[in-house]
């Protein structure tokens, strides 16, 4: 079978000015923090028009002080008073409530959003970009998994772009640039496997959430990062890829690659294998969604492949971490049930966060939930809307059975 890239998330016509006027949603979160040094590398090509946190005031008026944004936003309105005192004195406005993330996301000022909200809650906001046809480069990957068909759909009728962030998708974005028309085989998604990668399912019994927060290679947030140790990171950007890059689950592959350094492989049709690389460091996917299609000379760490004895590669397994099978299921089944994986997904990482339920309990949660919530071949937004809701509910409701 043969695919050829049909170029609906992006393309080079409607190139941001430079600078690049950008809204960093989620700004206070590891890839937000992350984007920010990327941005302060490069005063005269971005300059921060908005930033959104949700809770984390102090940093969000720490980095308000420093890039002297035109707005900020602060999703949770308890903090909007503290936040206005915090930056009285300087000519940044303020706003609270995730309406207003999404009213700033849609500003005429805005060329690019940068949308690194973490989970379900950033499906909203880019909605709003898309709509508003803003070049988003998505670090959010549940925005695709919920809704990968809607989004793609917005943005063909928006003329948005979405150029990815998650150095898997960058990786095959960047071996498909150039490559228009070219047909393509299949693509292969690396994982580094995580902290467990090697752990008896005994030993797994006991993992405790310091452990599964030790990422070996990665500098990720909380969430991302037992999802990682789970591999229903992987499960969700393989669904993820379906929808970037418009492939069947059968061309979408995942192997275990513990040291991090090839980020995914495209497999074209005439047997060539193209491949990115690169220390794993989420500021150059960053640095690549900003600039595309071009590169900027930077200072981020260089690869010296000599530091590396041997580069490994084994079959997931996938008996043990269950969530990819899940993921899988999920995508072919399509509809809603990516959506209700996630939910039941959110639900049970933080329960697992919480010492609610032990690590390997996880899968069974997003199992129980796929299984008994209500299945649907081709939901609208408000039916996700519910969907996500009553996944969780179901998700805790089993949690705390769990716990009797
Ligand atoms: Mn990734």
């Amino acid at each position: 079978m043969h695919w050829t890239p049909k170029n609906i998330f992006y393309s080079d016509i409607n190139m941001p000015a430079i600078p690049q006027r950008i809204a960093l949603l989620g700004s206070t979160g590891s890839i937000g923090s992350q984007a920010l040094d990327v941005i302060s590398r490069f005063p005269d090509k971005f300059n921060v028009e908005v930033l959104t946190g949700w809770n984390n005031i102090d940093l969000l008026t720490s980095q308000a002080r420093k890039f002297q944004p035109d707005s900020v936003v602060i999703g949770n309105v308890e903090h909007y008073q503290q936040l206005k005192e915090n930056l009285q004195g300087t000519n940044i406005k303020v706003y609270a409530g995730s309406e207003a993330i999404e009213q700033v996301v849609s500003s005429s000022t805005v060329d690019v959003v940068i949308a690194s909200i973490v989970g379900y809650s950033g499906l909203r906001p880019t909605i709003a970009a898309i709509k508003a046809g803003k070049r988003i480069a998505l670090a959010n990957k549940e925005t695709l998994v919920v809704a990968g068909e809607i989004i793609g759909r917005l943005v063909k009728e928006s003329g948005s772009q979405i150029i990815p962030v998650d150095s898997e998708h960058s990786a095959i974005f960047q071996c498909l640039t150039g490559e228009t028309g070219n047909p393509v085989e299949k693509i292969t998604l690396t994982a580094s496997g995580g902290p467990f990668l090697n752990w008896s399912a005994e030993r797994l019994k006991n993992v405790k959430p310091g452990d599964a927060l030790k990422h070996p290679n990665w500098d990720m947030g909380c969430k991302v990062t037992i999802d990682s140790a789970s591999l229903m990171n992987k499960g969700l950007e393989v669904i993820e890829a379906k929808w970037l890059f418009d492939l069947t689950p059968e061309q979408i592959s995942v192997i275990v690659h513990p040291q991090s350094v090839i980020h995914s492989f495209v497999h074209f049709a005439d047997g060539s294998v193209k491949a990115q690389l690169g220390v794993p460091d989420m500021r150059v996917p960053i640095l690549y969604a900003l600039s595309y299609p071009d590169r900027l000379l930077s200072d981020l760490p260089r690869l010296n492949l000599a530091e590396y004895k041997s580069l490994t590669f084994a079959e997931p397994d996938v008996e043990k971490f269950r969530n990819l099978s899940l993921a899988y299921f999920a995508l072919k089944k399509g509809g809603n049930m990516p959506c209700i994986l996630n939910a039941a997904n959110e639900i049970a990482v933080n329960a697992f966060l919480d010492e609610k339920i032990s690590f390997l309990k996880m899968p069974d949660v997003v199992e129980y939930t796929m299984e008994r919530s209500l299945f649907s071949p081709s939901p609208d937004l408000d039916f996700l809307e519910v969907t996500d809701r009553e996944a969780r509910i179901m998700a805790s409701g089993f949690i705390n059975k769990l716990r009797n």
